[in-house]
């Protein structure tokens, strides 16, 4: 398992609200390579998918109309420890609590519409990368 890379989208508030260059800047600035990247827009039945998880919880049906309401930018970043690091890139999931200096402090509107994500675990950053990009697109 590849363990210095995570996966990542800027989500569609973050697209929607012409964020995607100074997001991408901000991660290449952290020291964040990329090595996959592709701007989509993700089926409800992806979102469904990628959102499995979270399928009881009563924000459920929100987060997949949300995450299907627009284009969205996906790629793999590499840098060591990539997923730790990242998600202190990004901050807490409510911006209200996010750090200064954090993407979704910057960026998110609000809980639900975070402007990113991030992996949470080596793991779920290789199915994720999977979930998204063939081999021969990552890099
Ligand atoms: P994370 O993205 O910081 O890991 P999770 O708890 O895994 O946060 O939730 C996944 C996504 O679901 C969040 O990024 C956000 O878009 C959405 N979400 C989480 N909690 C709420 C909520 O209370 N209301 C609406 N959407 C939420
Ligand atoms: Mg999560």
């Amino acid at each position: 398992m590849t363990t210095n890379r995570t996966f990542t989208m800027i989500k569609p508030d973050a697209v929607e609200n012409g964020h995607i260059g100074n997001i991408i800047d901000m991660v290449t600035s952290a020291g964040f390579e990329i090595k996959a990247m592709k701007y989509t827009r993700l089926s409800k039945e992806q979102a469904q998918e990628f959102y499995a998880v979270h399928a009881e919880r009563p924000f459920y049906g929100e987060l997949v109309s949300y995450m299907t309401s627009g284009p969205i930018v996906a790629a793999i970043l590499e840098k060591e420890n990539a997923v730790a690091d990242f998600r202190a890139l990004i901050g807490a999931t409510d911006p209200a609590e996010a750090a200064e200096g954090t993407i979704r402090k910057a960026y998110a509107e609000n809980k639900g519409r975070n402007a990113v994500h991030g992996s949470d675990s080596d793991e779920n950053a290789e199915i994720e990368g999977k979930f998204h990009f063939s081999a021969e697109e990552i890099h």
